[in-house]
């Protein structure tokens, strides 16, 4: 546990702001798709169910604990986890399949926008001592043609050692280990962190019941969240994972790709401590 930490993190608060999140940056009321589409969709949806309910021989008890089930994923504020642990990787996999540059995977439930800008020089905001070891991710953004594409934007978010993210779990500071990295004219761009720690969703909120019901585990290896951006280029949002680290090969998300694994080296002497290691992003052309 955090020495700073004096408020336990919970389930239902990180659900809740996160699902404050997504409703600030997501209008409701907003429709994306037209009444076929809608009709399709739900249609099949529904029956799949239908399928699933004859060939397992659903029984009312287990239809009323499903019902129970969802009815308190909602009241945990815990639809974003949900949806984001088991379901957005596929949705990923469908929205980037064409793209030739750099992989994508899910953005989960913990972006905020609106980080503090930093230079391409940049270490980001962290607490004096900040528990991990210290991490230079360097790198530079392209275009998938390999022109260099400069003033590229390196958004980074990550949990702490501990696991937590800023604005998701009590006591950190608003902005700790998020910023937006500008690159220089080169598409360079240095940015000293820490190494964050896997992350263990709640296993307190529906979720949590949820994986303990169906004997699975909780974790996601350590990662980097990014999103890369350039005028005339598709943003990528993507992660970032640890060679060796634990849950690499069984992410609860299912949200690693082989070419997303960084294998970080002991920082040249002289230079300081921790890790370095070096990833260099193209993006397709708008
Ligand atoms: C995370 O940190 C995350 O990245 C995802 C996808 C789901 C839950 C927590
Ligand atoms: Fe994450």
């Amino acid at each position: 546990m955090t020495d700073i930490t004096t408020e336990q993190a919970t389930a239902a608060a990180s659900g809740a702001a996160a699902t404050e999140r997504f409703r600030s940056r997501h209008q409701s009321g907003h429709t994306s798709a037209g009444t076929e589409r809608v009709d399709t969709l739900a249609t099949e949806l529904i029956t799949a169910v239908h399928d699933i309910v004859r060939r397992h021989q659903v029984t009312y008890a287990e239809y009323d604990a499903l019902k129970a089930w969802l009815i308190q994923v909602g009241q945990d504020s815990e639809w974003p986890l949900f949806l984001d642990v088991w379901i957005e990787h596929v949705v990923e996999e469908v929205a980037n399949e064409n793209r030739e540059g750099s992989k994508g995977t899910i953005e989960g439930p913990y972006y905020v926008p609106g980080s503090p800008r930093l230079p391409a020089e940049a270490t980001l905001p962290m607490r004096d001592g900040e528990k991990g070891t210290p991490l230079l991710f360097q790198g530079h953004v392209t275009s998938v043609d390999g022109t260099p594409l400069s003033g590229a934007t390196v958004e980074i978010w990550h949990a702490d050692n501990d696991g937590y993210y800023s604005q998701f779990a009590p006591g950190l500071p608003e902005w700790n280990l998020r910023g937006h990295v500008v690159a220089d004219e080169t598409g360079h761009f240095w940015i000293n962190t820490i190494e964050p720690a896997p992350y263990q969703i709640p296993t307190d909120g529906s979720c949590g019941r949820l994986i303990t019901a169906a004997g699975w585990h909780a974790w996601r290896p350590a990662h980097l969240h990014l999103k890369v951006s350039a005028p005339g280029h598709q943003l990528i949002t993507t992660q970032l994972y640890f060679r060796g680290g634990n849950h690499v090969e069984d992410d609860i998300a299912q949200a690693v790709k082989p070419e997303l694994i960084l294998a970080p080296t002991p920082v040249a002497d002289g230079k300081g401590d921790g890790n370095e290691v070096t990833y260099d992003f193209v993006l397709d052309k708008a």
